[in-house]
């Protein structure tokens, strides 16, 4: 997991003063706190569902606090004046989770399981699986409140987790690597072969979807709750 050390809170040193250099270390304490809670209702989904399905939900998850850096660009970038209280009203994706499933029908279920619990509220839900971005970005975003129990008090907090696929997080992996070589960013085909490997990898995707449920069948498994009964 990423910790946010004194190197990278060089970039805020020039905008806060102490005071507010100590509030915003604080509010990063929370949403780190945040991340923690929603990582481990999923671990604890993923140890369940694995146990009953004899397979995993998803294959790995990893977590990040926002740089300072990235904070001050968005901000920026959206024109809201820069602040600690800003920070907290203003973005959502300050502590993000990014889950990576086998398939997509196991996002859709890890989804529905999270925001059920009675301690999460969703937020917002943008799925770029069913509405790909343009450039055939696909992934599901949500973003949920979760509360923190501090010494003093409860707060909720919000947590941004993304779910794909392995082949999802392939594609975006190498998209967002390719998106900083410059030269080659603005060239119309290379968008054009994007989007188009990004169709191969959603083909590809419910192929694999449909090889595991003949699998499942053939072993006389069925993998929804029905089968279990
Ligand atoms: P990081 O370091 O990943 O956090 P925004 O575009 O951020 O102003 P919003 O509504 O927050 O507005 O964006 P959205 O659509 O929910 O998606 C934000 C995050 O999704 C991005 O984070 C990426 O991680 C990922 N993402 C969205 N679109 C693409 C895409 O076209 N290609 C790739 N590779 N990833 C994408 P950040 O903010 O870029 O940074």
């Amino acid at each position: 997991m990423e910790i946010m050390d004194e190197y990278k809170l060089e970039a805020f040193r020039e905008y806060f003063d102490r005071g507010e250099m100590r509030r915003f270390r604080e509010l990063m304490m929370y949403y780190e706190c945040a991340m923690l809670e929603v990582k481990t209702k999923l671990d604890v989904l993923n140890k369940e569902l694995s146990l009953r399905k004899s397979r995993n939900p998803f294959e790995s998850i990893k977590c990040r606090i926002k740089s300072p850096e990235s904070i001050l660009e968005k901000l920026t970038r959206r024109g809201i004046p820069f602040s600690v209280d800003n920070i907290e009203k203003e973005l959502n994706d300050i502590a993000g989770i990014r889950v990576i499933c086998s398939f997509p029908d196991d996002i859709y279920a890890l989804v529905d399981y999270l925001i059920e619990q009675d301690d999460i509220r969703l937020v917002t839900m943008k799925d770029y699986i069913k509405n790909p971005k343009p450039n055939g970005y696909r992934s599901v975003h949500i973003i949920v409140e979760v509360p923190i129990f501090l010494t003093d008090r409860k707060k909720p907090m919000r947590v941004e987790v993304q779910f794909r696929t392995i082949a999802m997080d392939f594609w975006a992996s190498l998209e967002h690597k390719l998106k900083y070589k410059k030269n080659i960013k603005k060239a119309e085909d290379i968008s054009e072969q994007l989007f188009y490997c990004a169709e191969l990898i959603s083909q590809l995707d419910a192929r694999m979807q449909q090889i595991r449920d003949k699998i499942e069948l053939n072993e006389g498994q069925d993998f929804s709750d029905e089968g279990e009964k």
